[in-house]
């Protein structure tokens, strides 16, 4: 298996949003359904799914580094590598709406994630009242943040599995391939690595 993977294109992505927001959830719910190999949780979680893209297999490594402060210092050394941004919004709690666009306005300036696709997530459908995804569409003025990217607006619920099939799908539709498909098991090593030993 290590074998096998260590020859498929390889893909990072960034699951970023609010505490909150749903991500852990999210990627408890794909791994269950789809995910073939776990690194254990080191202050975030990662897991690889398998995908298949241009009728090859390529292997699909979801960061959740999580929203505490002290995570935050690292997140531009993720930005790097990432090949997409999934921004979860907790669709039924209005009032962090602003919160939760300016943390997407300041994700989207970073310059190693320039051009880079994103996929936003209006989570939590199951809630009576959330907004949808066109409410969220507007709120967020996609159209114009995302200027100079592809992106897309998904539906759905981490909680039922509602729309992450279709989420997941999105995002390995918009991903680049790297031309270069390294070892994806040495990259999350030497990552594990370096924020093991920065943090002290
Ligand atoms: P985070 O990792 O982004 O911080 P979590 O968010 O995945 O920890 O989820 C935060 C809370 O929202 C959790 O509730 C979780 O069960 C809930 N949640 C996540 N996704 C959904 C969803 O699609 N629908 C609903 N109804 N709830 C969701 P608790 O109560 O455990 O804090
Ligand atoms: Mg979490």
């Amino acid at each position: 298996m290590g074998h096998l993977l260590s020859k498929q294109p390889q893909v990072h992505v960034l699951l970023l949003g609010l505490d909150n927001a749903g991500k852990s959830t999210l990627l408890y719910r794909l791994k269950h359904n789809a995910a073939v190999s776990t690194v254990p949780t080191i202050g975030f979680n990662v897991e690889m799914l398998e995908a298949r893209k241009h009728r090859k297999s390529i292997a699909v490594t979801l960061w959740d580094v999580g929203g505490q402060s002290r995570m935050r210092e690292h997140w531009p050394s993720f930005h790097g590598d990432a090949a997409a941004v999934v921004f979860v919004v907790d669709s039924a709690d209005p009032e962090r709406m602003g919160e939760a666009r300016r943390e997407l306005e300041a994700t989207l300036r970073s310059e190693a994630l320039r051009g880079r696709p994103l996929v936003l997530l209006a989570n939590k459908q199951d809630v009576s009242g959330a907004l949808t995804a066109t409410d969220l569409k507007d709120k967020f003025g996609m159209r114009r943040l995302c200027s100079g990217r592809d992106w897309f607006v998904q539906p759905c619920s981490a909680s039922t599995g509602f729309g992450l099939e279709e989420a997941f799908r999105r995002v390995v539709q918009l991903v680049k391939l790297p031309s270069d498909a390294g070892g994806v098991k040495e990259n999350i090593k030497d990552k594990v690595h370096h924020i093991k030993t920065s943090r002290h």
